[in-house]
């Protein structure tokens, strides 16, 4: 099924049922074998996964991009473009997380990739997700990378301005991003504090590894839970969290 131009509407009507949803993200830079990233994707599909995320920090050649998205084009979910940088952008995917790093001080990652790439996102159909990207606590390679201020883990007000500046220019995703393989996640209570300030759909990504945490983080108000590290180092346990988050109903549902 060709889903470009569906997701935000396929993703919305999951989240008006309650549900909370979960996103299967792969690193390009760390896939080394296609057969196999084809086995992991059919188990995380057959296990309930919404949707899958393609992206990554360092830089990847548009050919292997390309062959990635490919391989993923056998499952019938939404495959997302999580972009660190123009090179990661293809017309195979579905739609594109189009993201501005609002605690950036680096003004490329805030404005620039983004005027570079809109006319390739354009062009190619792309389906874009406006997306302010922000980076808390640990913070991760994308926090160095991307110059960011990161916000501390307990401090939700600075949290809250940071959403609420996103929500009024317009974007319907707010990122809280604690870094690929941090030691500690978003904190719940920070979740809870920007769901409640804000009416966007708040993704939560960053050292998720266990289902109870990704539980409490779906009832604090997450809408969609992003895992990375974890289907790389153990996929059972990926799937337990599929499993925990899939069979949740909550009313926290995007208006
Ligand atoms: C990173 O939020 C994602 O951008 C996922 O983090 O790899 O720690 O699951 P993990």
């Amino acid at each position: 099924m060709k889903l470009k131009g569906k997701v935000e509407a396929y993703l919305k009507s999951l989240m008006s049922e309650g549900r909370v949803l979960h996103f299967s993200l792969f690193d390009p830079e760390k896939i080394h074998d296609l057969n196999k990233l084809y086995q992991t994707a059919k188990f995380l599909y057959d296990g309930g996964t919404s949707a899958f995320l393609i992206g990554g920090t360092l830089g990847i050649s548009q050919r292997f991009l390309d062959s990635v998205l490919e391989i993923l084009e056998d499952f019938d979910i939404p495959k997302i473009l999580f972009p660190s940088n123009i090179n990661l952008i293809s017309d195979k995917a579905d739609a594109i997380l189009y993201m501005s790093m609002l605690n950036s001080d680096e003004l490329y990652y805030v404005i620039g990739a983004q005027v570079i790439a809109a006319p390739l996102v354009k062009l190619s159909g792309l389906e874009a997700l406006p997306t302010a990207y922000i980076i808390i606590g640990h913070g991760g390679t994308a926090a160095h990378v991307g110059r960011a201020r990161p916000i501390p883990y307990e401090n939700a007000s600075l949290a809250i301005a940071y959403a609420l500046a996103a929500e009024l220019l317009g974007m319907r995703y707010v990122y809280l991003e604690a870094g690929s393989g941090a030691p500690e996640p978003v904190r719940p209570e920070m979740v809870k504090a920007v769901k409640e300030a804000t009416n966007v759909t708040l993704i939560v990504g960053g050292g998720i590894r266990s289902a109870e945490k990704a539980v409490e983080l779906a009832k604090a108000g997450a809408n969609i839970i992003i895992t990375g590290n974890i289907i790389e180092k153990d996929e059972i346990k990926a799937i337990q969290i599929i499993k925990a988050i899939s069979g949740l109903r909550i009313r926290n549902a995007v208006e």
